[in-house]
């Protein structure tokens, strides 16, 4: 296993103290959510199942035999685990390198706690110099591609890729994003946008960063 492959699989192992028996675990996407995926497996007969953030995650928990459920079926979750692709120490996070945005969001929003799991190469000062994910439905592509122009940002879309939900992916290149919570909101009032890969009116609620020193937490 390469460094930064165990470095994910020791912010993994660190969120499974959070599972719990009986739980309806949300499960993220990703090489660092594979990771506890794999980890949940060895505790598979402890929980009631799990509600996947995508199509490749709902696949490898299966393998694992563990159970997917349907949101509509599972309610509200008690606890979601992810990764993310840029996160700071106010636990705003840019998600969505993947293309499983708007699952992700969803399961975060139905979820009672977050725990955004990382390696430290992940937590930057500012976000966006990770390309910003917006996934758009088809028809508006252009339309809000020239709004994100206008606002400073350069879209580019995602070449041969198209999201679980049938839509397109434009990733937002030179982007400060000083204040998250503001620009989550103007850009999700677009029309055509589905779901920005900011999260920040609802961040995560515990950040675990692995590092060479060993794992942290952040609240
Ligand atoms: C998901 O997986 C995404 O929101 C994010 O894009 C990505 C992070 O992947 P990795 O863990 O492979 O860096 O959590």
């Amino acid at each position: 296993m390469s460094n930064a492959d165990q470095l994910k699989k020791a912010a993994a192992e660190a969120a499974m103290q959070y599972v719990e028996d009986d739980m309806i675990v949300g499960v993220g996407t990703g090489s660092t959510a594979n990771h506890f995926i794999d980890l949940l497996a060895g505790m598979k007969a402890r929980i009631e199942g799990t509600v996947a953030s995508s199509e490749v995650s709902a696949d490898r928990l299966r393998k694992h035999g563990i159970p997917v459920m349907d949101l509509n079926s599972a309610g509200q979750l008690p606890l979601y685990v992810d990764g993310a692709d840029e996160a700071t120490e106010h636990l705003h996070l840019i998600k969505g390198g993947g293309g499983a945005l708007t699952r992700e969001k969803i399961v975060a929003a139905a979820s009672e706690t977050f725990v955004c799991i990382a390696d430290e190469s992940k937590l930057v000062g500012t976000l966006g110099a990770f390309p910003l994910p917006v996934e758009v439905i088809p028809m508006a592509r252009s339309y809000v591609a020239r709004e994100i122009l206008k606002m400073g940002g350069q879209p580019e879309l995602r070449q041969g890729f198209i999201t679980d939900n049938g839509n397109l992916i434009l990733d937002i290149h030179n982007l400060q994003i000083a204040n998250p919570v503001e620009l989550e909101g103007q850009l999700n009032q677009i029309a055509g946008v589905v779901t920005v890969g900011i999260f920040a009116r609802r961040p995560a609620d515990v950040l675990i960063l692995s590092g060479k020193d060993g794992v942290r937490t952040l609240r």
